[in-house]
């Protein structure tokens, strides 16, 4: 249950003139079912590997043909008898063979370092044991300068899937191993740069930035740009270092013989008055929680993807990322310092499958694993300490309470006074500095807002939501609802949506989760839960995201813009205002917006720009992008943008009633057919159609079947998914058809009563559907609307309502009012776990075409729809998206109301206000053949 042995003290991760060699490449690798089987003298150098396969480091052997990788969550996937684990305890060894670059100083000291093996590898250099790593996520080096030669060198390192560690990295997540982070060999000359904390703070009164150095007194440091030599402290005016403006000064840390370049921002973390502060302001996160992950490559990110994660989040108004759960590979951390995002820098632990033994035996308290929570964060802290985008450290995740936790606190507070503690397990916040939940309901944040809180210390403490908005599938919705509660209290400083990205690993055709490997215990598709797909295509969440948490708002009435500033540090001089006026979706006019020089936080009003007179729908936009390029978008990129109502659509001229019902084989009725048993349009002009009928149902997404009482469980159980259709009348009018039928579930007493009522003009068929409950409804709808059968090759959609892309009550900022053209194709999300998606909002109308062939529908005044090539039948059954095949027709969904989407498959459920519950409505639309 101890930490590793052999290594050499924790020190910070910097790169140098001293000379080094990447180890990274193929190496020669066998894996054994255990311990046991595993060869025997694989550390001798004479030992012949050659009918060994090879494997590339970094990398999961599970993801290069050997085993397979495995889900779970919360549950080890093994007995619980810490620090035992199983005998099958699969075992890789790699060996590698190398040879010094010329001009190796061979009587320097050298360190091997390992950025991260999972979860346990013993190693020896040229037959020599140099010791054993734990701590999968955290770096490990050995000394071995007195074992190098120039040619030939052995190194051995076998690693065990399985080990006392194990208990302490129940992170929720796919189980994988091997050596999946860098191996690096390092000079180390003597009289060089062994190890150093850079201080460098930033007084926001005097402007002054301090710098200072602890390390051995040869170590000295100068910034050239600041006019600093040779020096060990400093104080001068500087620019400060922020998420928004990561300025960064460039210089060396130096001795004699070393020189290491750094690069220095300027920053200061407070909690004042029980707010933390940044150089004196108060800040917001708007925050990601981010796993390393690949689709492919799994935790071993390649940098070119790190890069990618974090050019995303900067791209969506992402300003902070906790490190969930453990220090991300070393290279991150220098991104987020480059490009500017807030971290709270993550300790690799977490003991979660403790909770199902409520807690019996959890490491966290017992006193013969605190050496292995102080090893951990000593390597968290060491390794990270000088990057200026770190802000916070983090104990772990889920790891309960116990005195080993604030063991680990009470040494990081005293080794780096300048970073505030966090932890969520602390509930008490006995030995935290800011007081963190996850997935706490709106409710509940609005009471921590208003200081009610009964526990007095939490009362003074700074909150944060660690994770909140679970992305999982479809969502997550409420995330508006969060943002406000940020805005109206002080001490509520934001939080990390749950999570970045959806761990889907490339199999089979699509992203496999748990199970998916024939695991015999997983979570499913729990691990699929992120704002981006997994090959880092952003979801409609993402986008949401990026609207709600927009620093700038933009708002307005038909006589003034208001335009807010929700930045903490910048001013608005970086932004550029652009307004374009569109009339029913049509741009008539465009200018620029001259906005008034404004600091971080405030705001302004501004007139209306002189828009021309037209008649139809008016809508405003206003966008603020980058007026410049910065390192993370080009300019011209959107940061926020508001629509602001200008005049009111034009009046359609209704449908009235002139066209006589005719009688026969069909009845006939204006460009309409209709089955005179069951009512229903067959053919609108020249396309066959089946349909419209009233449905209540949708492909329960992730969030309707989360919690302990799922809303799916309750829909299913009233029967939703297998309504039946009974036919009370098909009545003639003399100018309109009346069809009254009753909606209801097999075996239940309740159901609604629907009258769809038919008349025409001319080329038009206007339905009106009136719906009235039968009964008393258990539960709510998932959707109330009408779904009809299209030909297949309609599969062209026009639309002027709300775009582009997907919007549900509960999460629809991100759309706005305009024309937008698609296809049935696109329209499509494709979750990696199949589910209702696609919705589109508000639509005024809609064409779905061929050629200019099809059908158009408007609605009195606006409706929401949803197109697809399969059924949402097909689309509930289904289990990965490429089960779904496209069927015979288009299918149609129009809707007047969808039920929200929640976050309920970890957090609060649908806000009552987005509840769709069964009551009467009427719901008209307007059909027109378009040939
Ligand atoms: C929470 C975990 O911290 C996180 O790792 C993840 O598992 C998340 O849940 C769900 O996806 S813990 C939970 C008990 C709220």
């Amino acid at each position: 249950m101890g930490p590793g042995t052999g290594a050499l003290p924790p020190r910070a991760f910097f790169t140098s003139d001293a000379a080094s060699l990447s180890l990274d490449g193929a190496w020669r690798f066998h894996l054994s079912p255990s311990a046991a089987a595993a060869p025997a003298g694989v550390e001798r150098e004479d030992f012949d590997d050659s009918g060994w396969s090879t494997i590339t480091v970094p990398g999961h052997w599970q993801l290069q043909g050997h085993g397979s990788p495995a889900y779970t969550n919360v549950q080890y996937p093994f007995p619980i008898e810490p620090p035992f684990v199983p005998s099958d305890n699969p075992t890789g060894d790699h060996r590698l063979t190398f040879d010094l670059p010329s001009g190796w100083p061979s009587d320097e000291p050298a360190a091997l370092r390992f950025d991260g093996i999972d979860s346990c590898g013993r190693v020896w250099l040229n037959g020599a044991e140099l010791g054993v790593t734990r701590g999968s996520r955290l770096p490990s080096e050995f000394e071995v300068g007195h074992l190098l030669r120039p040619r030939g060198n052995v190194l051995v390192v076998r690693v065990h899937q399985w080990s006392s560690g194990s208990y302490l990295e129940d992170q929720d997540m796919w189980w994988m191993s091997g050596i999946f982070r860098a191996v690096t060999l390092l000079s180390r000359p003597r009289g060089g740069v062994a190890d150093f904390h850079l201080h460098a703070s930033y007084d926001h009164v005097s402007g002054l930035g301090r710098l200072s150095i602890t390390a051995a007194p040869e170590v000295l440091i100068t910034v050239p740009e600041l006019g600093v030599q040779d020096a060990r402290s400093a104080e001068v005016p500087v620019e400060p270092w922020s998420a928004e403006n990561p300025r960064l000064y460039d210089g060396f840390v130096h001795t004699a013989v070393e020189r290491v370049p750094v690069r220095i921002g300027f920053r200061t973390v407070a909690i004042e008055d029980g707010v933390i502060t940044i150089n004196g302001s108060r800040v917001v996160f708007r925050g990601v929680n981010r796993h390393e992950h690949h689709p492919r490559l799994g935790r071993a990110v390649p940098r070119e993807t790190a890069l990618a994660d974090v050019l995303l989040m900067k791209r969506h108004n992402v300003n902070a990322v906790r490190t969930s759960h453990y220090p991300p590979d070393p290279h991150f951390l220098q991104l987020c310092d480059e490009y500017g995002l807030w971290v709270i820098d993550e300790c690799d632990l977490e003991t979660h499958g403790f909770g199902d033994l409520g807690w019996e035996g959890n490491p966290s308290d017992d006193p013969r694993w605190t050496e292995s929570y102080l090893d951990r964060m000593r390597r968290t802290v060491e390794r990270d300490k000088n990057h200026p985008s770190v802000v916070m450290w983090s104990l772990g995740n889920e790891a309960h309470t116990g005195r080993n936790l604030a063991a680990m606190a009470s040494w990081a507070r005293d080794r780096d006074p300048s970073r505030p503690v966090h932890y969520e397990g602390d509930r008490e916040c006995e030995y935290v500095d800011v007081y963190s939940r996850m997935y706490a309901p709106h409710e509940e944040v609005e009471e921590i807002g208003r200081r009610e809180d009964t526990n007095a210390r939490r009362r003074t403490l700074p909150f944060i939501l660690c994770e909140f908005a679970h992305a999982m599938g479809n969502g997550p919705g409420g995330m508006l609802e969060y943002r406000e509660l940020f805005e109206r209290y002080r001490h509520v400083q934001g939080g990390f949506i749950w999570e970045w990205i959806d761990h889907g690993l490339e199999a089979d055709g699509h992203y496999a989760y748990g199970g998916d490997f024939g695991e015999k215990i997983h979570d499913g598709n729990f691990v699929i839960d992120g704002l981006v797909f997994p090959d880092r295509t952003p979801s409609p969440g993402l986008v949401e995201f990026a609207k709600v948490f927009e620093p700038v708002r933009i708002t307005g009435t038909a006589q003034s813009i208001r335009v807010e500033s929700h930045y903490d540090h910048v001013s608005l001089d970086h932004l550029r205002f652009d307004w374009v006026y569109e009339v029913d979706g049509a741009e008539v006019a465009s200018g620029s917006l001259d906005v008034p020089a404004m600091t971080a936080g405030e705001h302004a009003e501004l007139q209306v720009p002189q828009l021309p007179a037209a008649s139809g729908e008016g809508w405003l936009t206003v966008r603020a992008s980058l007026a410049t390029a910065t390192t993370w978008a080009d300019a011209g990129h959107v940061i926020a943008w508001g629509q602001i109502a200008i005049a009111e659509a034009a009046p359609v001229s209704p449908v009235t009633a002139v066209e006589l019902v005719g009688v026969g084989d069909v009845l006939s009725l204006g460009p309409g057919e209709f089955d005179p048993a069951s009512g229903l349009l067959t053919r609108i002009g020249e396309h066959p159609v089946q349909g419209p009928r009233l449905d209540l149902w949708r492909a329960p997404t992730d969030n309707d079947r989360g919690s302990d009482a799922p809303d799916d469980r309750a829909w299913r159980e009233a029967g939703l998914h297998r309504l039946q259709h009974r036919v009370i009348e098909v009545g003639v009018r003399e100018k309109a058809l009346v069809v009254r039928t009753r909606v209801a579930p097999p075996a239940l007493g309740f159901g609604m009563l629907a009258d769809y009522h038919w008349t025409a003009d001319g080329g038009r068929l206007r339905l009106q559907l009136d719906v009235t409950p039968d009964g008393e409804w258990p539960c709510t709808l998932p959707r109330l609307g009408l779904r009809l059968a299209l030909p297949a090759e309609l599969t062209t959609v026009e639309w002027f309502g709300a775009g582009p892309g997907e919007a549900y009550a509960d999460s629809r900022q991100a759309v706005r009012t305009g024309r937008f053209k698609s296809t049935v194709d696109d329209l499509r999300t494709p979750y990696v776990f199949p589910q209702e998606n696609g919705n589109r909002a508000d639509a005024r109308w809609l064409q779905i075409t061929a050629g200019g062939r099809g059908l158009r529908v408007s609605g009195e005044p606006v409706f929401d729809f949803t197109a697809r090539r399969w059924t949402t039948e097909d689309l509930d059954a289904a289990r990965h998206p490429d089960e779904l095949k496209p069927r015979e027709h288009v299918h149609l969904n129009l809707d007047l109301a969808q039920n929200g989407l929640g976050t309920a498959s970890c957090g609060p459920g649908v806000l009552p206000q987005y509840r769709l519950y069964a009551q009467k409505a009427s719901f008209s639309l307007t059909f027109t053949p378009l040939s």
